[in-house]
């Protein structure tokens, strides 16, 4: 596919022997699935009224979707946006695109006007997948402005009433199956969206063998069975609940997925107890508010045996709350749209669970931890910027070749943008984001290093911190709190200060102003959104 920047031949005959890629797809292997656990239950609607799916069944409406899409006109190669929240139709119309070989660019439903007209441009998609009504918003609103700027667009396709657009369409009943195109193993599978903070979404090529290898390996380390219950709390189209180990993850283990129809700890509780959930991710922010939610929520919780919190850095004091306030393990996930996953191992001793963001998932995961400025290794245990290549890694954004040159190493390693320090275990601690580093009169203050200090604080919930442009000094270091519960007044800046010189912080990596807010905002799949955050902040 044009775009598209495949390994290079050298790794990917290493990775096949490895056993890493293997020749198969995902549509492929929903065929497989199916043989094995035909009557098992794969899916439920977590909605009051939702049905359940067994594997067979599963396997049979995306056959019929990829018929349904294959009369309509798509055909292999080609992209389609699909924008659908935690409902049955996202996982039919997915296969069904995967069985046909058209590639779905996974958009997020919170996904407005701006990010998906720039993903049916940037992919020259053919059709464009939306449900009716989701969370209040009328999403046939949001399909006819993007039809209108983008008229190459060909069809809408609607989970639910399709008013203006045509309802999603499956194979006509009576009528004898076409045979359908088969994609290779190495063909690209998806296009997930990446959760860069800056400038536009890129979006990020995963091939069915690497895509496959990303699910089962997760599984694996996550320890998942046949007898366990997946729920997806975060938005199914992104990578985390999708694949690591995610639904696809629990596809391969022949589990149960339980889709959430909303994020929120009373839903997630409920369905814990409904559906005796084993396992679920969640990203910081949530996981907060499971942990508060675990001291009144009277939900039975036995079930439970691993919270997975990852897609932000997690603060230790709220990791080790976890087990004794859940009831479960808890293990730390960094990983990324673009390839590499980290995660703490399930028997690994509680510091490093609480205390790190784990270690890459393959042995063939390269990790090089480097000066950004000189491009070399900095020694052992310290900080630098991580670069990452492997087996699930992507070579290239999609078209952006300019943005390409910048992005990886000559030889092939993705520059993450993530500044870690690694153990001599190969765990790794995340210690902000290159770019998130602040630059106060020539001084560099790690917004993240402040953050986990200031989340110490018995007053503060959350934190949020960032630079703000200043004149004088070029960036002034802000800092937005959410308060606790045991806050009876928000503290003053002044006090603030005294609490970072007490644990030792230079006098000048310490917040010039601090705000106190009731909640702070969130990007779509629920970390919190500094770019927002700095831009609702009015200037001192
Ligand atoms: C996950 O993927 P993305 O693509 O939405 O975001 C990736 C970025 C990373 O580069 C890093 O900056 C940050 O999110 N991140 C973490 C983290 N996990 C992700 N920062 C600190 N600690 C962590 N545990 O967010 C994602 C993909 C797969 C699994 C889990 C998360």
């Amino acid at each position: 596919m044009r775009g598209f920047t495949p390994w290079p031949e050298e790794y990917a005959e290493r990775y096949r022997a490895a056993g890493y890629w293997r020749d198969e797809t995902l549509g492929g292997l929903l065929r497989q699935w199916a043989e094995r656990s035909g009557d098992a239950v794969a899916l439920v609607d977590g909605r009051p009224d939702g049905s359940r799916y067994s594997y067979a069944e599963l396997n049979r409406l995306a056959d019929a979707r990829a018929q349904g899409l294959r009369e309509l006109g798509l055909r292999a190669g080609d992209r389609v946006v699909v924008q659908l929240p935690n409902v049955p139709e996202f996982a039919v119309t997915l296969f069904g695109l995967l069985r046909l070989g058209v590639v779905p660019v996974l958009a997020l439903p919170a996904h407005r006007q701006l990010e998906i007209e720039h993903f049916v441009r940037l992919a020259e998609a053919r059709a464009y997948v939306i449900p009716d009504r989701h969370e209040g918003f009328d999403y046939r609103g949001l399909a006819a402005s993007v039809r209108a700027a983008v008229p190459e667009l060909e069809h809408v396709l609607v989970a639910g009433e399709p008013g203006d657009f045509a309802p999603l369409p499956d194979a006509v009943p009576g009528r004898a199956p076409e045979p359908l195109d088969q994609p290779g193993p190495g063909d690209v599978a998806v296009l997930l969206i990446s959760g860069g903070t800056t400038g536009k979404p890129k979006l990020i090529p995963r091939t069915h063998r690497d895509y496959a290898y990303n699910a089962r390996a997760s599984a694996e380390v996550c320890g998942l069975v046949a007898e366990d219950v997946y729920l997806a709390c975060l938005p199914i189209a992104h990578n985390f609940p999708l694949a690591c180990p995610g639904f696809l993850g629990a596809l391969g283990a022949g589990a149960t997925t339980v889709l959430a129809p909303a994020p929120s700890p009373d839903v997630g509780l409920r369905l814990v107890e409904r559906e005796r959930v084993t396992v679920t991710a969640l990203v910081p922010p949530m996981a907060r508010m499971w942990v508060e939610a675990a001291g009144w929520d009277t939900s039975d919780r036995s079930s439970l045996r691993l919270l997975q919190v990852g897609g932000a850095k997690l603060d230790q004091g709220l990791a080790e709350r976890v087990t004794p306030e859940l009831g479960c393990g808890v293990q730390q996930v960094f990983g990324m749209a673009e390839g590499l996953l980290n995660y703490t191992r399930l028997d690994d001793p509680a510091d490093l669970v609480n205390g790190t963001q784990g270690r890459p998932l393959c042995p063939d995961d390269e990790i090089r931890v480097v000066d950004g400025e000189t491009g070399a290794d900095v020694p052992p245990g310290e900080v630098g910027e991580l670069f990452t290549r492997g087996p699930y890694t992507l070579r290239g954004y999609f078209r952006a070749d300019a943005y390409n040159a910048g992005a990886f190493t000559p030889d092939g390693f993705y520059k993450t943008g993530d500044l870690v320090r690694r153990l001599p275990s190969g765990h790794l601690v995340v210690a902000g984001r290159s770019k998130e580093v602040i630059n106060r009169g020539g001084e560099n203050v790690s917004a993240t290093m402040l953050e986990d200090h200031l989340a110490e604080h018995p007053s503060i919930a959350q934190v949020a911190v960032f630079g703000l442009p200043d004149e004088s000094v070029g960036e002034r270091v802000c800092a937005v709190v959410v308060l606790s519960a045991e806050a009876d007044r928000p503290p003053k800046l002044k006090e603030l200060r005294a609490f970072l010189a007490d644990r030792g912080l230079a006098r000048f990596v310490t917040p010039d102003r601090l705000v106190v807010r009731e909640k702070l905002p969130v990007t779509g799949v629920g970390k919190i959104d500094k770019r927002a955050l700095a831009g609702s902040i009015e200037p001192a």
